[in-house]
C-alpha cells in the first residue's frame, strides 16, 4: 500500500493557521512525524481559505522539502496552484487530480508529461459525482483513453473512485469498492488506483473503525494508494497487515517495524 499522509492540509486549524503565519515549523514537523508513521508520499492542500494557493502551495513544497525527499501530491483542483508547485517541486510529483472533464485533461496531461509526474485522475465530471459502477467506469474509461492518446504511461495514472461518507451514501460503498476491483480490469497495462480515505468517515461516531474496515476491504479489492491519517497507528498496521496477507512483503515476526524502516 502506498501511504499518501493527508495531514498537511490547510482545513485543519493549525496547519492553516501556520500557512497564515508562515511559521515553517509546524510544517516540517507534520511532514516528519507523518513519515515516522509509514507515510510514503505527502499530500499538500492549502485549504479552502487560503487567499493566495499560488503562493501558499510554493511555500508549504520548499518548507517540505527542506526536511524530506517523499514524494509530494499536490492537491488542487486549480492548473495553475498544481503548475506553481510542479515548478518547485525537486522530487517526483503527483497531481492531484484532474477530473475526467475534457478541459482539465487538456490542461493537467501535458503538464503530467512534462513535469514526468505521476496522475490521480478523479472519476467526476461537470455533472458530479457518479451515482452508480457503470458511470464510474465510464468516466474512468474517458481518463484511460485521453491519457493514452497523449502518451502518458497508464501505470503513472492513479484512478479514484470517489470515495462517500458511508452515512450519506450507504448504499454506493459496495459499488465504488468493486470499482476500484474493475478499474484495473479495462485497460492493460493497468491504472493503479487511490482513495481519500477520511471521506468515508465524515460525520460518522466511529471514524477510525469506519476507515480502518473500509481500507481493509479496498486493499482486498486491489487498492494500491490511500490519502490517509498515518497517525492512526491501527490503521497503517491494517494496511500494513492487509499488504502481507496478499504477500506483497514478506513475513518476519517483526514485519510492521521492517515496513515502516523501509
Ligand atoms: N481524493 C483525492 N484527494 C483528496 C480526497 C479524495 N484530497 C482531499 C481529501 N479527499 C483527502 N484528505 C482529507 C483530509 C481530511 C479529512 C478528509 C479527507 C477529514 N478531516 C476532518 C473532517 O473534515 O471532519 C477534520 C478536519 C479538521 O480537523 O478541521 O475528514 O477523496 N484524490
Amino acid at each position: 500500500m502506498f501511504i499518501i499522509g493527508e495531514l498537511i492540509n490547510g482545513m485543519y486549524k493549525d496547519i492553516g493557521k501556520a500557512i497564515q503565519t508562515k511559521d515553517k515549523s509546524v510544517i516540517q514537523q507534520k511532514a516528519l512525524e507523518q513519515i515516522k508513521a509509514g507515510a510514503d508520499a505527502l499530500d499538500v492542500n492549502c485549504g479552502p481559505a487560503s487567499k493566495d494557493p499560488v503562493n501558499d502551495i510554493q511555500w508549504l513544497i520548499n518548507a517540505i522539502q527542506e526536511v524530506t525527499d517523499k514524494p509530494i501530491t499536490i492537491d488542487s483542483s486549480k492548473p495553475k496552484v498544481v503548475e506553481a508547485g510542479l515548478k518547485v517541486l525537486k522530487g517526483r510529483a503527483i497531481i492531484n487530480s484532474t477530473t475526467a472533464d475534457e478541459e482539465k485533461l487538456e490542461g493537467l496531461v501535458p503538464l503530467a508529461i512534462q513535469y514526468n509526474a505521476k496522475l490521480i485522475g478523479l472519476t467526476i465530471s461537470k455533472k458530479g459525482i457518479p451515482q452508480n459502477k457503470d458511470q464510474r467506469l465510464e468516466l474512468a474509461a474517458g481518463i484511460i483513453a485521453f491519457v493514452q492518446e497523449k502518451g502518458f504511461p497508464i501505470e503513472d495514472l492513479y484512478l479514484d473512485p470517489i470515495v462517500m461518507p458511508v452515512n450519506v451514501a450507504q448504499a454506493q460503498m459496495r459499488d465504488i469498492l468493486e470499482s476500484i476491483h474493475d478499474f484495473k480490469i479495462i485497460s492493460d497495462p493497468a491504472p493503479k488506483t487511490v482513495v481519500g480515505l477520511s471521506n468515508v468517515s465524515q460525520g460518522t461516531c466511529q471514524r477510525s473503525l469506519v476507515n480502518k474496515t473500509f481500507l481493509i476491504m479496498a486493499v482486498g479489492f486491489g487498492l494500491d494508494a490511500a490519502i490517509l491519517d498515518p497517525l492512526d497507528k491501527d490503521l497503517v498496521d491494517g494496511a500494513i497487515t492487509s499488504d502481507l496477507i496478499l504477500n506483497k512483503h514478506i513475513y518476519c515476526d517483526s514485519y510492521l517495524d521492517a515496513y515502516r524502516k523501509k
